[in-house]
């Protein structure tokens, strides 16, 4: 009788990582494409502000990041929520504003939330999502936990005071963020180079005295390249780094903008530059075709899992108005989570 040698687990190839890239953005480009036209269809409701073109970013940050780092957002942040694990079901759901959404329908899509995966938001303010990632970074600091905190946002939060004052801090103090500035040239109509007396942003927190760095945000691997370097150091208590990476959005600010600010030849040009025909084009059709069908039916599913959602009962109104410790429920207990709830964060 013959044995058989044992089998052993084959590597990953180059192209396997690629694909796994390739998935992460098509199923935000997909996903999004699809929340468009449930808009359209009034079925999603609120803003709306899509990341297509700025996909490269999110994804290849995640690839730097593990599962006890955190993730800090603004509301362009599906794209950050999918490729971070929040499942296309419950962002869906919450988009829809049910129950069963990932901010139990009460947030929508610019408040994502998901404490399993760490994902602190969505956050409707510009740059307020960078105290609440200092914060975190402190209290991992003070912990001596040795976790990355990581932290999204546009070129219109460098205006913003906060920006500073958080640039400061985290220098001063060594703090474990990873700050990842979404340059896409634009803050609503204003044009980055209108608003700035400084357009490349790495030299304005470089000047609080932290490595600052200009990634190519339209490249993939540039930017999983560049964050897996930093989030080492970060983590390796060196101190926060930052990520300016270069990108644009190829749709308008929100469902409400009729882009009277650029040309239709600008965008053109910027789509030349679109991430995901460029890696697509260098893996085999049939990998491609695949995965595509694999988003097709994870969002068929999300969609169907949305729609048979429920609405929160309106005696629930109140909960959550006050916190647990310090606040009152309308139906009696101090009490603003439930056991299902905990299980569940
Ligand atoms: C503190 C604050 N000021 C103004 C606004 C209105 N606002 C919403 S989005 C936006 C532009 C922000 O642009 P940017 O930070 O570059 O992010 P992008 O939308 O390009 O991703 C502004 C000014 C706001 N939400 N918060």
């Amino acid at each position: 009788m013959t044995t058989q040698p044992d089998l052993q687990p084959v590597a990953p190839t180059a192209d396997d990582h690629a694909v796994k890239l390739l998935r992460q953005m098509l199923r935000i480009r997909r996903f999004e494409e699809k929340c468009a036209e449930l808009y359209t269809a009034t079925k999603i409701r609120g803003f709306l502000h899509l990341y297509v073109g700025e996909e490269a970013v999110a994804v290849g940050v995640m690839e730097a990041l593990r599962p006890e780092d955190a993730v800090v957002a603004t509301y362009r942040e599906h794209g950050h929520a999918l490729a971070r694990g929040v499942s296309a079901r419950s962002i869906m759901a919450e988009m829809y504003g049910k129950l069963e959404g990932c901010s139990r329908g009460r947030g929508g899509s610019m408040h994502l939330f998901d404490a399993k995966t760490r994902f602190y938001g969505g956050n409707a303010i510009v740059a307020g999502g960078l105290p609440i990632a200092v914060g975190l970074a402190l209290a991992d600091r003070m912990r001596g936990d040795h976790r990355v905190t990581s932290c999204f946002f546009g070129d219109g939060a460098v205006a913003e005071g906060e920006f500073h004052e958080c640039m400061n801090l985290a220098a001063l103090w060594k703090l474990p963020v990873l700050f990842i500035c979404e340059n896409n040239l634009y803050a609503m109509g204003t044009r980055v180079d209108l608003a700035q007396s400084e357009t490349n942003l790495a030299k304005k927190a470089a000047s609080y005295a932290m490595q600052a760095i200009g990634v190519d945000g339209m490249d993939v691997l540039a930017v999983e390249t560049a964050a897996v370097k930093a989030a080492a150091t970060v983590r390796a208590g060196e101190g926060p780094i930052f990520l300016e990476c270069r990108t644009y959005r190829f749709r308008a600010h929100s469902m409400y903008d009729p882009e009277l600010y650029r040309s239709e030849s600008e965008v053109a040009e910027w789509k030349k530059r679109d991430p995901i025909p460029a890696l697509a084009a260098s893996l085999k059709a049939a990998d491609v075709a695949a995965v595509e069908q694999e988003i097709s039916s994870e969002i068929q599913d999300a969609i169907a899992f949305a729609e048979s959602g429920s609405l929160e009962p309106v005696e629930d109104l109140e909960r959550f108005v006050y916190s647990e410790r310090t606040g009152r429920h309308s139906g009696g207990p101090l009490c603003a989570m439930d056991e299902t709830d905990r299980r569940r964060a």
